[in-house]
């Protein structure tokens, strides 16, 4: 067992690490533990299981057995399950992106169709009526991307445009032509796009047809399951070049239609203050937690506690209210278009629990601990699956159809709400701590903050009063004391006056510890030109763009710098983090930084170092490729060093 204080440096999580030992539930900690020693084999990325003839590993130490059954060397092995992993985070990310797409066109369904039944839609704003489940929120967002897309707007309703937009979307993800997806040309500055066309040529593959560009974001993603059959592809370079090319439809596609159209639907992040940490569990209230990733339910979520029938039903068992909470991705996006308070990160999802004051956890997709079942039989928490393709065994299963999304959020409510009589008072514990932080930094957010263009955060950074900017994202990882990696990368970069900016399971950990309050520039953790710029435009020192998925958003940001000084992404001083990387999804977010041309580095070793030539191409001769690569450092110090020194280069190379 370990001591609380070795699993996280934030307080609520040791309290109720502390807590659930004491009652003799297993958590995560736990079961990181029972599975040491971790297979050498897998950590090195040596092990293949493609085939029937396998599994194989190959001798990590030079010795026989050097190649697999069917002839496979290391480097080919590690290379083609990196490339899974890939696939399976854009996978991921991209299946939710299209989950958005078609609720968009079903809202534009719905619309039209009541028009024609004769009820009331309005022609030309946002298509709103009080039966419509999904509405869109920021025409003028839809506009935006529907000119983007060449889309003529001229004449008509936003009905017909969010259908056509919505169909594009929808286009990318399964056309069969070579061209490069739509949401691609349509967002990328012509200098990045040049380099994705050449990059495998520079890599001695010009048979790539279109370089690394993504024809279909589906495609792509098959595409690696193909090449990853036994006997196909075995070139570490062709099948890491396809892993970029894949990571890029996740990019410039999926996760970008994903944020994209979740802005049309349910409004583009403004600033706004709000709460982070478990002390926002409120002890006389009905607690719901959203965990997850798709506000197409969290959304529905936090609308229906808002009912007045709910209400009146949970002050009548004995509730001051409800209070809906976040968790991971799904909570990101509520608390940054609605200021809903956020709960925690990854590794506290159990110990949100723990508290036993949780009614009901209702989860969607991804990131969702099956333990979190386990965990929720030792209190009165009802864990509440909704998404046909996640189903937790032992949970209660309300699954969720967009057509009749209000009456399906209404019932989960009121699932939670008529749980809370069956709380034990005596057994709740709620960490009191929890903290205040400016969040819904959307790049129209930054563009309105600094008086439409990026002009002042360009000339502080030519000026030196910024060294440039740091992209910091993803997981929390057992493996690393919870926030540890996140927190100590993101003081050392500011000190060095690298503006944050960050999203996921980071930017929680962020806001937990104050770096969202303006206020946090006045600490030793920020340098002086950095504090000099946040002072003046009244922002904190680090700023919150979202979820995993608005990852995108951080691209569309650097894009927008690229285009004012007319270079590649790659020539900008930026970098990324994962500092505690943990999912597929998180691999393919580094993938697609470092493809776009942001150096990125991974706090946890990817499993490949048992590819030695894989090693070199993803630190070193992506360089010459798409003009960034990987860094891998586990030592947040060191890392947040290396980050730096990559940016007072890139700061060289412009000459400033
Ligand atoms: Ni999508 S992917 S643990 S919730 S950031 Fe958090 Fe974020 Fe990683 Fe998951
Ligand atoms: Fe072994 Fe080759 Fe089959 Fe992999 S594909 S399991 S290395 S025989």
């Amino acid at each position: 067992m370990k001591k609380y204080k070795e699993v996280s440096i934030d307080p609520t999580t040791q309290k109720m690490y502390e807590r659930a030992q004491e009652m003799g539930i297993e958590t995560v900690w736990e079961r990181l533990e029972k599975q040491q020693p971790q297979c050498g084999y897998g950590l090195l990325g040596v092990c293949c299981r493609n085939c029937m003839m396998g599994p194989c590993r190959i001798n990590p130490f030079g010795g026989e057995p050097r190649r697999g059954v069917c002839g496979a060397d290391a480097d080919t092995i590690v290379a083609r399950n990196l490339l899974r992993m890939i696939a399976a985070g854009a996978a991921a990310h991209s299946d939710h992106g299209r989950h958005v797409a078609l609720t968009l066109l079903i809202a534009a369904e719905m619309a039209e169709k009541f028009k024609k039944e004769g009820k009331p839609v309005l022609e030309l704003d946002n298509m709103a009526s009080s039966t419509l489940p999904y509405q869109v929120r920021d025409v003028e967002k839809l506009k935006a991307i529907a000119e983007r897309l060449g889309i003529e707007t001229e004449g008509k309703t936003v009905r017909e445009l969010a259908k056509e937009v919505a169909e594009v979307a929808l286009n990318d993800f399964g056309k069969q032509d070579e061209e490069a997806l739509a949401f691609l040309k349509a967002y990328l500055n012509p200098k990045t796009y040049e380099m994705f066309e050449k990059a495998a040529e520079k890599a001695g593959m010009p048979w790539f047809e279109n370089g690394i560009l993504p024809r279909s974001i589906d495609r792509e993603i098959v595409e690696s399951l193909h090449r990853t059959h036994i006997g196909t592809d075995h070139d570490p370079v062709s099948i890491l070049l396809h892993g970029l090319k894949t990571s890029l439809g996740d990019a410039w596609g999926g996760s970008l239609i994903a944020t994209e159209l979740q802005d049309v639907l349910f409004g583009t992040p403004q600033v706004i203050k709000a709460e982070a940490n478990l002390g926002v569990l409120k002890e006389d209230y009905v607690n719901i937690v959203v965990h997850g990733h798709e506000p197409v339910l969290s959304e529905k979520i936090v609308e229906a506690a808002q009912d007045p029938e709910l209400l009146e039903l949970a002050e009548k068992l004995g509730a001051k209210g409800i209070n809906v909470v976040g968790m991971c991705c799904t909570g990101l996006e509520v608390l940054m278009r609605h200021g809903i308070p956020i709960a925690g990160n990854f590794l506290q999802q159990e110990m949100a629990i723990v508290t036993g004051a949780v009614e009901a956890m209702v989860v969607d997709v991804q990131c969702i601990m099956p333990a979190t079942v386990d965990v929720a039989r030792c209190f009165h928490t009802k864990i509440i699956d909704t998404s046909p393709l996640a189903t937790f065994p032992g949970a209660i299963h309300i699954k969720f159809d967009e057509r009749r999304a209000d009456e399906i959020a209404k019932e989960i409510v009121k699932t939670a709400v008529e749980n809370f009589p069956n709380r034990s008072k005596v057994r709740v514990e709620i960490p009191k701590e929890k903290m205040a932080g400016y969040v819904g930094f959307s790049v129209e957010a930054i563009l309105k903050h600094f008086g439409g263009s990026l002009k002042p955060i360009e000339e502080a950074i030519v000026e030196g009063k910024i060294k440039g900017v740091a992209g910091l994202v993803g997981c929390n990882n057992p493996k690393i004391k919870q926030d540890h990696n996140h927190i100590k990368i993101a003081n050392e970069l500011m000190k060095r006056d690298v503006l944050l900016v960050g999203t996921g399971c980071w930017a929680t950990a962020a806001m937990k510890y104050g770096i969202f309050l303006p206020e946090y520039a006045d600490t030793e953790n920020v340098g002086p030109g950095l504090r000099e710029f946040v002072k003046e435009w009244g922002i904190p020192p680090a700023l919150n763009m979202g979820s995993c998925v608005d990852c995108t958003r951080i691209l569309v940001l650097a894009d927008l710098v690229a285009r004012d000084l007319n270079v590649p992404i790659s020539a900008l001083p930026v970098v990324g983090s994962a500092p505690e990387a943990m999912t597929e999804k998180a691999v393919s977010i580094g993938t697609y930084f470092v493809a776009s041309g942001i150096t990125t580095h991974l706090g946890i070793v990817p499993p490949v170092l048992g590819g030695p030539k894989v090693v070199k191409i993803l630190t070193q001769d992506l360089y010459d490729i798409v003009g960034a690569a990987f860094i891998v450092e586990p030592d947040p110090y060191k890392a947040a060093k290396l980050m730096y020194d990559h940016i007072m280069k890139k700061r060289k190379e412009l000459g400033i």
